[in-house]
């Protein structure tokens, strides 16, 4: 039988690009985000390929999460696969001159957006004893790096988070996974600055992971047997050693 996924953050980048990855496998798709014209659209180019649902909300708010979730259809409702996508970096700013609102969407979406998301989904999950579950994290889950003060800090809480569901839900068969990318060429730096111009100038000079990179791993992730869990991946494109080590050529 088909699996069906719930991957946040469909709208763009590697959520997006997670949807196209699964829907040429066959998987049935939950997609989620709020510009729900761009939902509309990938669905629309999806569904030659396989079953697709759209749910249009903000991880933020709580109750719409659980709604969004809660109103399902019947051939939706039992998610196989959790994709924790939805999340952005606001700002690189200095601690000392970081903006609040900057602090609370980070904290907000990244963090307890997951939690939501998460409280949400995994009940089905415990009770047919079987699921998946990917966060997406990132290098900066697991180094900080100079005016990333925050957005490193809701990624180290993601990784914390993944690493206490798979002890928690370890006794229900349950995977959990974290796949951390570096640098990876998506609207994630024009959402970080605003549109500013600093947005072009992240990935010139090298050639930065692809969404598509980035889902082709989550899909080798969900497609192991089912005693195999990749539990953690780090990835970087080529010219990337680290969080500041970048190899630039222009
Ligand atoms: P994009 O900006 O392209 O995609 C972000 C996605 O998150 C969009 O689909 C957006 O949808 C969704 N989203 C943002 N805020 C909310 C919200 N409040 N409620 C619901 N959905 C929301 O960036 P990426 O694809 O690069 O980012 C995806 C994930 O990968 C993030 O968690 C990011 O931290 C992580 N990551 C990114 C890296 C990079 O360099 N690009 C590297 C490492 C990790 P919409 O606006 O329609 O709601
Ligand atoms: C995104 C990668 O280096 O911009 O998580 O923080 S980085």
């Amino acid at each position: 039988m088909k699996k069906t996924a719930l991957i946040t953050g469909a709208t763009s980048g590697i959520g997006e690009a997670t949807a196209y990855e699964f829907a040429k496998q066959g998987i049935h798709l939950i997609l989620c985000g709020r510009r729900l014209e761009r939902l509309i659209t990938i669905k629309k180019a999806l569904e030659r390929l396989t079953n697709v649902h759209v749910l249009n909300f903000d991880v933020r708010d709580k109750d719409e999460t659980f709604k969004a979730i809660g109103s399902l259809p019947k051939g939706f409702k039992n998610i196989d696969i959790l994709i924790n996508n939805a999340g952005n970096a606001h700002g690189l700013d200095s601690i000392q001159t970081g903006n609040l609102d900057d602090w609370d969407a980070m904290m907000d979406i990244n963090v307890k957006g997951l939690l939501y998301v998460s409280k949400a989904v995994i009940p089905q999950m415990t009770e047919r004893q079987s699921g998946h579950i990917i966060n997406i994290g990132s290098s900066a889950g697991k180094e900080v790096y100079p005016k990333g003060n925050v957005y490193c800090a809701s990624k180290h809480a993601v990784l914390a988070i993944t690493e206490g569901m798979r002890i928690d839900l370890n006794a229900f068969g349950i995977k959990v996974s974290a796949i951390n990318p570096g640098l990876v060429e998506t609207e994630f730096s024009k959402v970080r600055f605003k549109n500013g111009k600093e947005a072009d100038s992240v990935y010139t000079g090298f050639k930065a992971l692809q969404a598509k990179d980035v889902a082709e791993v989550i899909y080798f992730a969900v497609s192991r047997p089912a005693h195999v869990n990749i539990a953690d991946v780090l990835m970087f494109c080529t010219a990337q050693a680290n969080s500041i080590t970048v190899k630039k050529e222009f």
